[in-house]
């Protein structure tokens, strides 16, 4: 099969734990996903929540694991390009859906994303990555930045709520022989990290490991509103790993009354197989 990447870039996200690819997703997808958030605005799932406190002043919203409610995502999910890119990331034989998020800040919002690495929020362990895909053209202060390199520091960080105030989920604690930290202070600390950030266009994306931190760096306040699709998949390795209590309890609810046991391998039908090397 043709590989969509190239050597050099495939060694850039292993090295920096993020990637920025241009003009790899065809616009129809980028219309196609921006319906899919109308049609989820106006019949959302359960799970949809605004991370603004404050009512009546713009918000920062967030639905998740939507893929099989909305047509436009599940065709997303199953027929974009990302699975095949994402193995060739991860040199992966297959690949299987996690979850998809999408994530609205409306112009004007305050409301910001807290540092965080998305491993923690998951009941699952093993090789995994994260699809950024704007919406709007968003520019590099307009978005989410990646703390370069933080994949590889071997650490565990406690879920952050992305909820303004940003509380930290559960205490410091080692479950299963690993240690749980409280995330580091990157915006009290700015100079000691080095950031990865890009202007994107329409099309454009950024893959990124999935224990990469990132968050807002900026304090500019877009005045426009900005929405992005993101999608997370697996590599053959990965297993069902109940961990801290702080993890969803909805999620991993289902997860369980679905028939997930610890040590599980990914599959079935919350975690579908997208992409197997032929
Ligand atoms: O784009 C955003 O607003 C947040 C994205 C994010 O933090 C994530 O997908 O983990």
């Amino acid at each position: 099969m043709e590989k969509i990447l190239s050597k050099e870039q495939i060694n850039q996200f292993q090295k920096d734990g993020a990637i920025f690819l241009k003009g790899l997703f065809d616009i129809s997808w980028i219309k196609k996903l921006e319906k899919g958030i109308e049609k989820d605005i106006k019949n959302p799932s359960p799970r949809f929540k605004s991370h603004t406190i404050e009512k009546g002043i713009p918000a920062y919203l967030e639905d998740y694991w939507t893929w099989d409610l909305v047509p436009e995502f599940k065709d997303f999910v199953f027929n974009s390009p990302y699975a095949k890119i994402a193995a060739e990331l991860m040199s992966a034989k297959k690949i299987n859906l996690v979850m998809d998020n999408w994530f609205l800040r409306e112009g004007g919002s305050k409301s910001s994303t807290p540092f965080h690495h998305d491993i923690s929020y998951f009941d699952m362990d093993g090789t995994m990555c994260v699809l950024w895909l704007p919406l709007q053209p968003t520019g590099k202060n307009e978005g989410v930045v990646w703390v370069k390199g933080s994949h590889l520091w071997n650490k565990l960080f406690l879920r952050v709520l992305f909820k303004d105030g940003h509380k930290v989920e559960g205490k410091e604690c080692v479950i299963d022989g690993k240690k749980y930290e409280l995330p580091p202070d990157i915006l009290g600390n700015k100079n000691k990290y080095e950031f990865l950030q890009w202007d994107c266009e329409l099309g454009d994306c950024v893959i990124f490991d999935m224990r990469t931190l990132h968050g807002t760096l900026s304090s500019i306040i877009p005045n426009k509103t900005l929405s992005r699709y993101t999608l997370r998949v697996a590599k053959e390795d990965a297993k069902i790993s109940y961990i801290g209590d702080w993890t969803s309890y909805n999620y991993r609810k289902s997860m369980q009354e679905a028939g997930y046991k610890n040590g599980d391998p990914l599959g079935g039908k919350m975690f579908p197989t997208l992409f197997e090397a032929s």
